[in-house]
């Protein structure tokens, strides 16, 4: 008998949904991620070998929408992530001078990796492995009981500062920034996304007494300069944001996101379009959530993830790239493109899935072809 084992888990999850947790209209990104599970049902169950049969029924996570987790859930999530920052940091202080927490720690790595995990073979899965092991230091250092939610752009596109993640309630994952008047935010070279009614440091929700420690490396907010050196030194400041309107609706839209889904068979070219195609003027859907925050760290290519919301973010990226996989399981669970420098300058060979992840001080190193399957490799989780 094949009785697929996530399908398996999904009935028992859906049983043991509280009753309280409010459910957002499904939209065509979410009809594609059930028509991807759907396929990926019937491929594990036609695949004895298949990865997944490691990842069971009863220890599959389920990452969820932040608008359908119920307010005490979200309210869990935040009070783990303000738990990483007042763990102290494990980073070598001569490496990282700057850090002064745990949460540092992430940030730290994403700065002293910038140009190796960007445009380059390994942005899929070195950015996939990262939240991952984010969501386990929150869960294991932190106690938290749940999983990484996801910010499904799409869904907030035409108003995302009064979503229920930027809205600035105690449950959400703090406001905009105060208004500042400025120039606009120097996305790329092509695009200048106009200035929104942020600018300033947040002052409401849980974030609004945050102290970002490391970068700015290349800001992109008028009156914030570059740290001198390589972003590592400790230059403490608020979190500012200018959520932008204009980004989201130009990037992450539901068509943004089907289409990049659905007209891009090929990895390099999915993972070209979601990039952005900079000199075409689109900032593609990772662009574009990016800059919907915009602000200081936000808006900063290296320091980004000094943010907190860049990790509901890049598990929204990391769940279309799961959707788009499960489109196709069979052709795309072992799929790589690109080289080991950015746009491949200077030029290298080509990404393996034999090279290895490296997460530094984060977590072990793991060959990339292992963690192309988010239910196989160290990976047990899905998306709904
Ligand atoms: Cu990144």
């Amino acid at each position: 008998m094949r009785v697929s084992l996530i399908s398996t888990a999904l009935t028992a999850l859906t049983l043991l949904v509280p009753a309280a947790r409010s459910q957002p209209t499904p939209d065509e990104v979410d009809d594609l991620a059930a028509i991807g599970l759907k396929n990926r049902y019937a491929y594990d169950a036609a695949n004895e070998d298949s990865r997944s049969r490691k990842c069971n029924s009863s220890i599959t996570a389920v990452r969820r929408e932040w608008g359908s987790l119920s307010k005490p859930e979200r309210r869990k999530y935040i009070d783990a992530v303000l738990c990483l920052m007042q763990k102290p940091p494990i980073s070598d202080p001569t490496e990282v001078p700057g850090a002064r927490n745990r949460y540092d720690d992430f940030l730290a790595v994403h700065i002293n990796q910038t140009l190796s995990i960007h445009a380059t073979g390994n942005f899929l899965t070195w950015h996939r492995y990262y939240v991952w092991a984010y969501e386990q230091a929150l869960r294991n250092e932190c106690g938290y009981d749940g999983y990484q939610p996801y910010w499904a752009w799409n869904k907030y596109a035409s108003d995302p500062i009064n979503s229920p993640i930027f809205d600035g309630s105690e449950y959400s994952m703090s406001g905009n920034g105060e208004y500042v008047k400025h120039n606009g935010t120097p996305a790329t070279p092509w695009t200048i996304i106009p200035p929104g009614p942020g600018g300033g440091c947040v002052v409401t929700g849980p974030f609004k007494n945050m102290t970002v420690n490391l970068g700015p490396v290349n800001p992109t907010l008028d009156g914030v300069p570059a740290q001198q050196g390589n972003g590592l030194n400790y230059n403490p400041r608020c979190l500012r944001r200018d959520i932008s309107v204009n980004a989201s609706m130009g990037w992450t839209k539901t068509s943004d996101v089907t289409s990049l889904i659905e007209e891009n068979g090929d990895i390099y070219w999915f993972q070209t379009v979601m990039q952005g195609e900079f000199e075409k003027g689109s900032l593609g859907v990772h662009g574009g959530g990016h800059f919907t925050v915009s602000g200081d760290p936000g808006g900063d290519f290296f320091a980004s993830p000094g943010d907190p919301a860049f990790y509901l973010h890049h598990a929204m990226i990391d769940r279309v790239f799961w959707i788009w996989q499960n489109q196709d399981p069979k052709n795309r669970l072992d799929v790589v493109s690109g080289t080991l420098t950015i746009n491949n300058v200077p030029p290298t060979r080509n990404t393996t899935l034999d090279d290895e992840v490296n997460l530094g001080v984060l977590a072990p190193p793991v060959r990339l072809g292992d963690l192309l399957d988010t239910t196989g490799g160290p990976f047990c989780y899905i998306y709904l």
